[in-house]
C-alpha cells in the first residue's frame, strides 16, 4: 500500500491526486491548454476535441498563452486552498509545443513556487527534453503507452513526424515505442516519478497491455493506469469511423486485476479535460474563464 513507499517517493506522492488514492480525495489539480500542437497521429483522437491520452474525448478547451496560463493558476490557487499541482495535458502533445510548456513552467515556478509541476505526453520528443523536465523541477510525468509491439502499433498509429519526416505503419510505431521506453528509461535514472497511460481497445492491444505492463513496470513506471477506449463515431476518428467498440466496465476491471500483482494501478482516473480545475470529479472550470481571470486584476 501507500504507505509502505520510501519517505522520498512518498514526499512526491502524497499531495498528488493522480498519484495517491488517498490524497485525491483532499487535494485538487488543475490543467492549463496551452501546447495545440501534435507530433503523431492516434486513431482514436480527433484534433477537434483535446488529447485523448490522457482525456475524455469530445471536449474543447479553452486555450490559453503562457502569461494567461501563469495567471490563471494564481487565480485559482488563491480561489481554491486544496490546489497543488498544475499539469499540462493538451489540447495536443505537451512537448510538441515545448517553447510553451517550458515558458509556462518557468512563469509559475517564478510566481507560485509551491505548486508542483506536472505533464502529459505521448512521448515521441520526450528524451530530447528530459534534462529540461529536471531543471524544471517537474516531478511527475504521464507516458501514454498503448503498444511496445510495432506490430500492434501501426493498428493504432497511422503516422508520426519525426525529426522533420513522416513516418507510417511499423516504422512509425517502432520508432514511437523506442522512443517512449528510451524516454521512460532516463525519467527513471534521474528519480522522476512516471504515470503510465494506456487506452485499452478491444480486439487491438487489449491482451497486449499485460507486455505493456511488464515492459513499463521493469523500466522503473511508478502507476499505471488502464483506461477506456470511449469511441464515438460522431468524433469521426478512424476507430469512430471502424466501429471500434471499447472495452465494457468488467472487461477493464479483469484487465487491471491482471496486472495489479505486478505493479500499482490506478483505479481513480477521472479522464479530465485539459483545462480541468479541481478535486478530480468536480469541475470548476467555467469558473475560470479568461474573460473572469482578466477581470481579476
Ligand atoms: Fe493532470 Fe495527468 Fe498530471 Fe493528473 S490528470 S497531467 S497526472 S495532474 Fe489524473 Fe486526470 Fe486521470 Fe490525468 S485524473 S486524466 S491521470
Ligand atoms: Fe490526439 Fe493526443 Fe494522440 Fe496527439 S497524442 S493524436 S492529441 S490523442
Amino acid at each position: 500500500g501507500e504507505n509502505d513507499l520510501p519517505p522520498e517517493i512518498w514526499e512526491k506522492v502524497k499531495n498528488h491526486p493522480c498519484y495517491s488514492e488517498e490524497a485525491h480525495h483532499h487535494y485538487a489539480r488543475m490543467h492549463v491548454a496551452v501546447a495545440p500542437a501534435c507530433n503523431i497521429q492516434c486513431n482514436y483522437c480527433n484534433r477537434k476535441y483535446d488529447c485523448a491520452n490522457e482525456s475524455r474525448p469530445g471536449v474543447v478547451s479553452e486555450r490559453l498563452t503562457p502569461e494567461q496560463a501563469a495567471k490563471k493558476v494564481l487565480a485559482v490557487a488563491s480561489t481554491i486552498p486544496q490546489m497543488t499541482v498544475l499539469g499540462i495535458a493538451g489540447p495536443g502533445d505537451p512537448l510538441a509545443n515545448p517553447e510553451k510548456t517550458f515558458k509556462t513552467f518557468d512563469l509559475i515556478a517564478k510566481t507560485a513556487p509551491d505548486i508542483k509541476l506536472c505533464l502529459s505526453t505521448n512521448g515521441l520528443t520526450l528524451p530530447d527534453h528530459v534534462d529540461t523536465i529536471a531543471r524544471y523541477n517537474v516531478d511527475h510525468v504521464t507516458i501514454t503507452v498503448n503498444m511496445v509491439d510495432a506490430e500492434v502499433g501501426a493498428k493504432i498509429y497511422p503516422w508520426i513526424f519525426y525529426k522533420h519526416k513522416r513516418y507510417t505503419g511499423k516504422e512509425a510505431a517502432q520508432i514511437l515505442t523506442d522512443r517512449q521506453m528510451q524516454g521512460l528509461e532516463m525519467l527513471t535514472e534521474r528519480g522522476i516519478l512516471s504515470k503510465i497511460n494506456s487506452v485499452m481497445i478491444p480486439g487491438i492491444n487489449d491482451e497486449h497491455l499485460k507486455e505493456v505492463n511488464k515492459a513499463v513496470k521493469g523500466r522503473g513506471a511508478f502507476l499505471h493506469n488502464i483506461m477506456p477506449l470511449i469511441s464515438a463515431a460522431e468524433h469521426g476518428t478512424v476507430f469512430g469511423l471502424t466501429g471500434q467498440r471499447g472495452p465494457t466496465a468488467q472487461e477493464l476491471k479483469r484487465l487491471q486485476d491482471s496486472c495489479e500483482g505486478e505493479m500499482n494501478m490506478m483505479r481513480h482516473c477521472r479522464q479530465c479535460r485539459a483545462d480541468a480545475v479541481g478535486l478530480l470529479g468536480e469541475d470548476r472550470s467555467a469558473e475560470f474563464t479568461t474573460e473572469k481571470i482578466m477581470e481579476m486584476d
